[in-house]
């Protein structure tokens, strides 16, 4: 039995990719069962409900069962239930990996838009198609990977692809949009919600990296609404984490700028030398790396000169 999975408390594209994964190697006659941990993120939810898709949940890993691992190749994203030994196949899209951390994997690592696009790719190769639900799972998430087309890790693969899901998904033209607006509104509980719901660890050059991320309409509003509930929570998590860095990340939907938030002092200081930032205390404004995967690699290449 082989179970497909993503990262505790996916995004669209994570969660789609294990769905449809499983899919695709039951179509090809292997025994496969999708498995999600944790509480899914607020379009994954939006995008269920909205569609009427039944929700995936955990399983209980009782027996001699291998894992095949989405849109993550991190030891942090491996759900903590699993050993790293168990998993024999890795698709992702991210350029930080940790490739080395599973004896036992082959993997298949492209930096495209979406691990969607790969998977769906998958399934045009052999000649399977995805059930409408697969494929309104995977078009979303290549849509919210690649911010609906506006990402710079966008590639013709991923267009075509998508070209391709909504086709047998008969998914509406304005999607994106519905499902960008969905995720946006973080009145109340939902911004701490949608907070943890993005947060992860990473250890970069030997650091502890605690990051967040926002994708949303709006960010000034945000912050001029809700500044100090964010900065404690961030503060929080870095703290909770014992991270050295931390950082939250929140992303315009409408065009390419960013704001970013350091997480505590030592984060400030290695962030002084970022370029084409506007400070105003711990709050950066940036129009040149709007993504958590450009901050990430900036501070790899940053960290391993120190
Ligand atoms: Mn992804």
């Amino acid at each position: 039995m082989i179970i497909t999975t993503t990262y505790e408390g996916p995004d669209l594209d994570g969660y789609s990719c294990a769905v449809a994964y499983a899919e695709l190697l039951r179509a090809q006659g292997q025994k496969a069962q999708a498995a999600i941990f944790g509480e899914l993120q607020l379009e994954v939810q939006w995008l269920l409900s909205e569609f009427g898709i039944g929700r995936i949940g955990p399983i209980s890993p009782i027996g001699l069962i291998t894992i095949a691992l989405l849109d993550t190749s991190d030891l942090e994203g491996l759900p903590k239930c699993f050993a790293p030994e168990q998993v024999v196949e890795i698709i992702d899209h991210r350029k930080l990996t940790q490739l080395e951390a599973f004896p036992n994997t082959k993997s298949q690592v492209e930096l495209v838009g979406a691990a969607a696009t790969l998977v769906a790719e998958r399934f045009k190769e052999t000649g399977v198609e995805p059930s409408r639900e697969s494929a309104i799972l995977l078009y979303g998430g290549i849509l919210s990977n690649t911010q609906n087309f506006t990402h710079p890790q966008v590639s013709h693969r991923d267009r075509n692809m998508a070209a391709w899901l909504k086709d047998i998904s008969q998914a509406p033209n304005d999607l994106a949009k519905r499902m960008f607006i969905a995720k946006s509104d973080l009145s109340g509980t939902r911004l701490a919600q949608a907070l943890d719901g993005d947060s992860k660890v990473l250890v970069i050059q030997g650091k502890r990296v605690a990051t967040m991320q926002l994708e949303i309409y709006n960010p000034d509003r945000l912050i001029a609404e809700r500044r100090e509930e964010i900065e404690s929570i961030l503060s929080t998590f870095v703290k909770t984490e014992g991270a050295d860095y931390g950082y939250l990340n929140m992303k315009n939907l409408e065009n390419e700028t960013s704001f970013i938030l350091c997480g505590n002092e030592a984060t400030r200081l290695l962030f002084t030398s970022l370029s084409g930032m506007m400070w105003d205390d711990h709050l950066g404004y940036s129009t040149e790396r709007t993504l958590r995967k450009q901050i990430n690699t900036w501070i790899d290449d940053q960290l391993s000169r120190t």
